[in-house]
């Protein structure tokens, strides 16, 4: 469980992970499906406290997500600069993620609809049904598009998530096709949780755990002396997530809604990204 169950994981890719290098590519340390769970009761959020991790950021991408727009507005607003080598001259990354979210659309051309093209938002019809049918088995958002993929930006990296509700509590299960283990997942990690959070929050319940489901998992060859640092420190407890306000719906969050409680971090650590 939790950061302890995370270090072990990197220490496992490293130590038997299969070495990779296709030709043109960082090398990299793999290891093949793996899982691992996250405690969110009593308000805990797994931000990774062997290394500092960019909150605001990650927070700001999740509510990025949720908002369902293929334009980087919402992050530019906030400073968050992630996105924009991924963006058009038109701020625009393509129908990927929140988009596919909260806009998924059978083409009537390519599927056999009646009364031409249909919108689906996924992540309201979740909202309702966790609401009004809790034991469903079906609160279901899915990312991966085979037909669109050609029109995305980068490939869709959380790819599924399904949610679950035992009375009033809201647990969530990411899989996440391909993972950046040192900068990527532990990113990843944090703002499902808070995706968990919020969705519980709007719900009048509480969050219970995140399960993060790995499946390509990799150590890039150029992270392994960070990653190897990181494995010598100490791990504290996770911090507490304050939500001060509750907005109308699932949409209406903003970053200043939130408040990190009792966060103890180690100095950060840099790596170079190999998308
Ligand atoms: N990656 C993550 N998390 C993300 C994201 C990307 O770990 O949220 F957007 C990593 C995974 C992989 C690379 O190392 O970025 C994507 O490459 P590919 O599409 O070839 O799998």
């Amino acid at each position: 469980w939790g950061e302890h169950a995370y270090l072990d994981m990197c220490r496992r890719i490293l130590d038997q992970g299969a070495y990779r290098k296709p030709d043109d590519e960082e090398g990299r340390y793999e290891a093949f499906a793996q899982p691992l769970k996250f405690d969110l009761r009593d308000n805990k959020l797994p931000l990774l406290t062997t290394k500092r991790m960019q909150w605001k950021s990650l927070a700001v991408e999740m509510l990025w997500f949720i908002s369902g727009s293929s334009k980087i507005d919402l992050l530019h607003e906030n400073n968050v600069k992630i996105w924009d080598i991924w963006a058009n001259e038109e701020n625009d990354v393509g129908p990927l993620y929140g988009y596919m979210w909260r806009n998924w659309w059978v083409d009537p051309n390519l599927v056999d609809v009646n009364g031409g093209r249909t919108e689906i938002d996924q992540l309201a019809q979740v909202m309702t049904t966790l609401k009004e049918r809790p034991e469903a088995r079906s609160h279901v958002i899915t990312a991966w598009r085979p037909d669109w993929l050609k029109a995305m930006s980068i490939k869709p990296c959380h790819v599924y998530l399904q949610f679950y509700r035992v009375g009033d509590e809201v647990s969530l299960l990411l899989t996440q096709r391909s993972c950046d283990t040192f900068l990527g997942v532990p990113f990843n990690i944090a703002q499902y949780s808070l995706l968990c959070h919020l969705v519980a929050h709007q719900l009048g319940c509480t969050a219970g755990e995140f399960t993060w489901m790995g499946g390509d998992v990799h150590i890039y060859e150029n992270h392994v002396d960070q990653v190897r640092e990181q494995l010598t420190r100490e791990v504290k407890q996770p911090p507490k997530l304050k939500i001060h306000r509750t907005p109308e719906g699932i949409d209406g969050y903003r970053f200043d809604d939130f408040e990190i409680e009792g966060y103890e971090y180690a100095q950060g650590l840099k790596g170079a990204i190999s998308a």
